[in-house]
This record gives structure tokens, sequence and C-alpha cells, in this order.
């Protein structure tokens, strides 16, 4: 069974990733690992955070001779920023540690600072924001990449692209050669594939950068490669599109999630909704028409591309905050306000990516898997064989 699960504080030591049930003799390629943590950590309207931080991945167990062993992986990421946070987040108390705390007992809307203290019974909110924080989404890039690299020897790719900032929406569908292009230059400030509609994005940017304010919007995942039937009709929790929903819902910020063009569909008439089914003789494959189902169908791909958006609201940390309650005082006070990004949704998409490359490698071993990569490549290859003699 494969899962993750991650650990890490924003401003602690390190964030970790443990990464079990992956098949032994993956070769793992920790440039690639890196080179996507990297791609999170760019994107235009960033905060100081990303010139303190170079992500790298560092494996601590379960990667020997650069192949997995079938054993637990963990994955540790340091944070560089840890040293100026030391004595606010000391590990073990000391009496001098009290007046360097920085303590937030002025709760932002929108962020997990009121919940959680109420929830977790605290009158400072910085334990819970460190573990709120985006930051966290650094360990699932990781986790993620390692899922990548087990589907990619599958032909399978999963990638990313920005379609709309605030309220500039790319207002065409992409094709995957644009979104192999804009993922692929690290210069693209915003990774979508309209540099037109790229440039007007930058400047809803700009515009709530100059205003003390944040902007939201909806980052788009393909999956390409993904063979028919991963996931299942039969039984509500194991429906490929819900668990979908589940891991980008889960990502910070996220508050709606659209397969394929599940919002507008909801508008329009069943005959221009639903795609077209033939068969190619030549590839001896059934094929589609139009993507509109975003490749699911009955909670189980059906061949074509898997596609995912998720939309996300502003961050919640604004330079002109809004009105809050004091966590001691209880009295009427502004909002914290403390270092931070303006606009994340290219590098929620890069997180998006990874989510759900892990949720597909899931679905994939549930179906074809084995203890080793050769015994998940003889049962992948026995299926490729039943499709083509269906
Ligand atoms: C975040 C606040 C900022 C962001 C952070 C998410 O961090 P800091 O307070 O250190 O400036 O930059 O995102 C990351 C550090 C990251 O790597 O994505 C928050 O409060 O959620």
């Amino acid at each position: 069974m494969l899962r993750f699960v991650t650990a890490g504080e924003s401003h602690g030591q390190a964030l970790m990733a443990w990464i079990s049930g992956l098949p032994a003799g993956l070769r793992v390629d920790f440039d690639f690992v890196n080179g996507e943590l990297h791609r999170r950590q760019l994107g235009y309207g960033r905060g100081g955070r990303q010139k303190i931080e170079r992500d790298r991945a560092e494996a601590i167990a379960g990667i020997r001779h650069g192949r997995t062993i079938g054993a637990p992986i963990a994955l540790r990421i340091e944070n560089r920023d840890w040293p100026n946070w030391e004595k606010a987040l000391p590990v073990e108390d000391a009496p001098d540690f009290a007046d360097a705390k920085r303590a937030l007992t002025a709760p932002r809307p929108g962020h997990a600072d009121l919940a959680g203290a109420l929830k977790f019974n605290l009158h400072d909110a910085r334990y819970v924001l460190e573990r709120a924080s985006a930051r966290e989404s650094a360990a699932r890039t990781a986790a993620g990449a390692l899922a990548k690299i087990l589907l990619a020897e599958f032909g399978i790719r999963v990638l990313s692209h920005v379609v709309r900032v605030g309220p500039v929406a790319l207002e065409r569908e992409a094709r995957w050669e644009e979104i192999e292009a804009v993922c692929t230059n690290l210069d693209s400030p915003l990774r979508c594939v309209d540099p037109g509609v790229e440039a007007r994005m930058k400047e809803a940017v700009d515009q709530a950068l100059r205003a003390g304010d944040s902007v939201g919007g909806i980052f788009e995942v393909v999956a390409r490669g993904v063979p028919p039937g991963l996931g299942t009709h039969a039984q509500w929790d194991e429906k490929l599109d819900g668990r979908l929903a589940a891991a980008l819902m889960s990502l910070q910020a996220v508050k709606a999630v659209e397969i394929g063009a599940g919002v507008a569909n909801a508008a329009a008439p069943g005959s221009t909704v639903q795609d077209e089914i033939g068969y190619d003789a030549a590839e001896r494959r059934f094929v589609r028409r139009s993507n509109r189902a975003g490749g699911l169908e009955g909670g189980m791909t059906n061949g074509e591309n898997v596609v995912v958006r998720g939309y996300l609201k502003p961050i919640s940390t604004l330079r002109r905050p809004l009105e809050t309650a004091d966590l001691v005082t209880k009295e009427p006070v502004k909002a914290a306000y403390e270092r931070s990004d303006v606009c994340v949704v290219p590098a929620a998409g890069v997180a998006a990516e990874a989510v759900v490359a892990f949720v597909l490698a899931q679905a994939f071993l549930e179906k074809f898997g084995g203890d080793s990569l050769e015994e998940t490549r003889r049962n992948f290859q026995g299926y490729a064989n039943q499709l083509k003699a269906f």
C-alpha cells in the first residue's frame, strides 16, 4: 500500500516526508526530485522567504545505491531560515527563550490561526500557523516526485499550468505541448501558456502588491498516458475522482476542485457535455473527440488525459490587515502581518502535480503493484495486452 505522511514546521529545522509502499528497484534521480522542489519555489508574487531557501531533498532511509529497496523512504528538506528562528522555536524550553517567542495573538481571518488556537488550547497561534503553513507542501512535492518517477516508468506524466490569477483568465484550452514548454521554462513568471495573458496576470499580482492585498486563482493539472481502469466505480471511497479531489482540496488555500469541465458542464445540456466515443483501429484503442469528463468516468480513468483544477483563495496574510479579535485580551485589533507571499498559484500547481501523481501512483499500484518494479511491469504488460486484444 503506497502512502506518505509529512512532518515539520515552516520555521523549524527541516521538513520530512515518509513514503512507504514503493516497489523495490526503482531508480531515484535526485536531480529530478530537487528540480521539482525548485519549481515549487518559483512564481511571480512570492515573498522574501524563497530568497532564503534552496530546497533540496536528502534521503535518510529506503534508497540504496540509487534505487528503492522496498523499505520505507525518509526524506529531509532543510529549512535554511531555521537559524533565524532557533530562539523563537527551540525544541527544549529555557527561561531566557521566553522573550524570543514570536507570539501571534491577532488571528488572521482565513488562516488556521483561530480554529487551531481554540482546538489546541493555545493563546499563541504560532504553533498552529507553523504547521498550517504552505511550506509543508515542499515535503509533499518531494513525496510526489517519487510517485512521478514511478509513473514515468510506465509512460505517465503529470504537469500543471496556471489558468487564472485574480480576474485574469486563460480563456482557451491549453495543448499538452504548450504545458510541457511552459513547465520547462523556469523563467516563465506565472506558468501560463499564453504570454499575453501572463503579462496581464503579472499586472494583477503587482496591483495586489501595491494595495497590500493578495490574489488567488486557478491551476490545472494534466496527467497524460494514464491507462483506462485506474480507480473503480464499485465502492464510494475507492472512486478515483473523489480521491483526487480530496488530495487537491487538502492543499493549503485550495477551496474548490474541478474535474474536466465540471463547472461549465453543470450549466450545459447533456448532449454537449458527454464525450463521444470512437475506436482507433491502428492504435487498437477507444478514443474521444473531446475530454470534458477530464479523463474520469464512474470514478475510473477512461484512457484520456486526467484533467483537474484547483481553485485557490487569496493568501490570508495581508499587509493591510483585516479586523480580528485578540486571543488574549479579546479586544478588536488588526490581524497579524508577517512576511508573506502575494500570489502562490504557480507554486500550488506544482504541489498539486505532486499529490495528483501520488494518488495516481496509489491507484496504479493497487491495480498492478508488485514488490519489485519488474513484477509491477509484468502485471502492467499483461493488462496492456488485454486492452489491445479487447
Ligand atoms: C507561509 C508564509 C510564508 C511563505 C510560506 C507560506 O513564509 P514565511 O512566513 O517564512 O515568509 O513563504 O511558504 C513557504 C515558505 C514555502 O516554501 O512555500 C504561510 O504562512 O503559509
